[in-house]
């Protein structure tokens, strides 16, 4: 790993990543990104300039992908449209970007032989009771829901494919739901913290129930390295750190930190095939590859990310009226 092509890498996870690569390996990285709305310029500030270069460019279209991929030796592969409601909205971009994209990357790997990781989402295996004992696993059947996740099990299943009939050298990475600095504030846990401060209540969709299994970006990056250097060729990973809790427990956590009465919230339009739970059984990445949360503590970590959104205002505040602007037209 001399050379790593990272797409997406000026979105949430992705910069994440590159962070986390400079920091903990000698690798030259070249970032892929079209620079969409999600995308944030300053979560790669600081960066060495020799060891890091930006190229804005659609991983969709072949012409950029393959020299880039030539030039590498690794492509990890982040980028994608990622959010669930706007998927629900208009899916267009999510098949261009998520199943076009990923296939684009895959002919280039293919044709010059690259080592490619493929990061993916619970979302794929569909959704839990709120009462089964059961959690994923790479076993699980593949069942999506909206959109956004129909498109990364067919990104998921192209690469399986490469992978069986084309010898490439691939793995795939499915996590769930990241929290921390960064994250765009489409996206829940921002979402309910920037309207905490702005004095508003935090909005939830139905009865508040739905659970999510939250893991602190840092930990998705080292468990990302820690397949590039050790994961097996072919195989999958679930990546999760135990972080089950409702949206209401979120959101009552939020409002406690600001001071704020814990039935200060609206319930408001579901979304449409909302998946009720996710839950991850991390056990194959944990036994196999030795990989371990430093965020093992999910309230600890929510604390330093308001925190982080406090600090932040300037990069957030511009956001913020296009945010809700689109909320409001959903009735959410
Ligand atoms: P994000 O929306 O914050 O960032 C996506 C990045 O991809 C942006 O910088 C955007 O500009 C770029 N991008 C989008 N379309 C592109 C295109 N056609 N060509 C080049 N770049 C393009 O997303 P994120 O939350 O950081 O998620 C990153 C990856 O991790 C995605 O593949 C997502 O499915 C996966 N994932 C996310 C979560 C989560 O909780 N956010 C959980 C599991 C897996
Ligand atoms: O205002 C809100 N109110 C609310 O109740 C918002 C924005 C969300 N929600 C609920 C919906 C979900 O149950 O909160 C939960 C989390 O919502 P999102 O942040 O939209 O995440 P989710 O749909 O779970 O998907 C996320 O995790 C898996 C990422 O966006 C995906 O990219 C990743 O694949």
């Amino acid at each position: 790993m001399d050379r790593i092509l990272v797409t997406g890498g000026a979105g949430f996870i992705g910069s994440n990543i590159v962070h986390h690569l400079i920091a903990h390996t000698d690798a030259h990285v070249t970032v892929l990104d079209k620079l969409t709305y999600a995308a944030s310029l300053e979560s790669l500030a600081g960066l060495p300039s020799d060891r890091v270069e930006l190229v804005v460019g659609d991983i969709a279209e072949p012409d950029v992908v393959g020299p880039l991929v030539r030039e590498a030796d690794t492509v990890v592969h982040f980028a994608a449209e990622s959010h669930n409601d706007n998927s629900l909205e208009d899916p267009v971009p999510f098949i261009r970007t998520n199943l076009v994209g990923t296939f684009t990357l895959l002919e280039a790997a293919r044709a010059h032989g690259r080592r490619f990781h493929h990061v993916s989402t619970d979302e794929v295996y569909g959704d839990l009771e709120l009462d089964d004992s059961q959690r994923f696993t790479e076993d699980s059947p593949y069942r999506p829901s909206s959109p956004y996740s129909a498109s990364k099990a067919g990104s998921d299943h192209l690469v399986r494919a490469w992978i069986r009939s084309f010898g490439l050298r691939a793995t795939i990475s499915c996590c769930s739901n990241n929290y921390g600095p960064w994250q765009h504030l489409e996206k829940f846990i921002p979402r309910q913290v920037t309207e905490v401060i702005d004095g508003r209540r935090p909005r939830l969709y139905g009865d508040g129930r739905n659970v999510r299994d939250w893991i602190h970006t840092d930990d998705h990056s080292s468990a990302v390295l820690a397949i590039l250097e050790r994961g097996a060729i072919g195989e999958t990973y679930l990546v999760g750190a135990d972080g089950e809790r409702s949206n209401l427990e979120v959101v009552r956590a939020i409002l406690r930190h600001f001071g704020r009465s814990e039935d200060d919230i609206d319930f408001v339009r579901d979304r449409p095939g909302h998946d009720r739970r996710y839950a991850i059984d991390s056990g194959k990445l944990r036994s196999g590859l030795d990989w371990h949360p430093i965020h093992s503590d999910f309230e600890a970590g929510l604390q330093a990310t308001i925190e982080w959104y406090v600090a932040n205002e300037a990069w957030w505040r511009p956001r913020k009226d296009a945010v809700e602007a689109s909320y409001a037209a959903r009735g959410q």
